[in-house]
């Protein structure tokens, strides 16, 4: 039987850092220089890992960050955060620390990952990697740099993301002797057996719902959290 589960993920991070690219990257496989969203709120996706089928609701912005007002409502019950900065910006880094730290104030338990996005150009990469792994370490998350432009790396972001909130381990090593059983209990049985290898079950895409614009929904919101931009 086919089980049902529902996450809501969440990007925060400061404005123009590509929040809104790499969910419409990772919902549909497109990118744009430019969105024209203006009430851009939720991105639904279905997938189907094991024998979970998992509805995915991938709430953004809509521009509050701009003046760091939030709806309240966002970090709450979202069970995924992903932090993101822009590698070639290290002021979108230095901020991460407060965007955490607010986002800990409503919600204790989200699993967060860190994203240094815009990965994509060498010449113009000005965060260093190593002050970034330094921190993530520092607070016990995982970091990830990916290119919303390209492509690079962004359904990786999420299947980790995903992964580490069904609590399904990573891969260490990839064992060729597992490699096609796939399932969470080979999965369980090698930690067990405290070995170090894991082989991941698929994610697979079931459905790409769509953009969803609830524009009536977001307005009562703002208006409810003195939503101010
Ligand atoms: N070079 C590059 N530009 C990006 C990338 N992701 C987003 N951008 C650009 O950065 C700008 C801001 O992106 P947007 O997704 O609106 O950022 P948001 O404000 O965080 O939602 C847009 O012009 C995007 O085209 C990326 O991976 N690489
Ligand atoms: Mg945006």
């Amino acid at each position: 039987m086919t089980e049902q589960r529902k996450l809501k993920i969440i990007v925060l991070g400061e404005s123009g850092v590509g929040k809104t690219s790499l969910l419409v990257r990772y919902k549909d496989g497109t990118y744009r220089e430019s969105y024209k969203y203006t009430n851009l709120d939720l991105l639904t996706k279905t997938i189907r890992i094991n024998n979970t089928s998992i509805h995915l609701e991938m709430w953004d912005t809509a521009g509050f960050e701009k003046c760091r007002t939030y709806v309240r409502g966002y970090f709450r019950d979202s069970h995924g955060v992903l932090l993101i900065y822009d590698v070639t910006n290290m002021t979108t880094f230095n901020t991460l620390e407060s965007w955490l730290s607010d986002l800990r104030k409503e919600n204790e338990t989200a699993v967060v990952l860190i994203v240094g996005n815009k990965n994509d150009d060498p010449d113009r990469k000005s965060v260093n990697r190593k002050v970034v792994k330094g921190y993530a370490e520092s607070k016990d998350m995982e970091y990830m740099e990916t290119s919303a432009k390209t492509g690079d790396n962004v359904n990786e972001v999420f299947d980790t993301l995903i992964r580490r909130i069904l609590g399904i381990p990573l891969d260490d090593n990839t064992d060729s002797s597992n490699a096609d059983s796939g399932h969470c209990s080979d999965a369980e049985e090698a930690i067990s057996n405290n070995r170090k290898v894991y082989k991941l079950p698929p994610i697979v895409p079931l459905r790409d719902e769509g953009i969803i614009k609830l524009s009536a929904q977001t307005d009562k919101l703002r208006k409810d959290d003195d939503f101010c931009c």
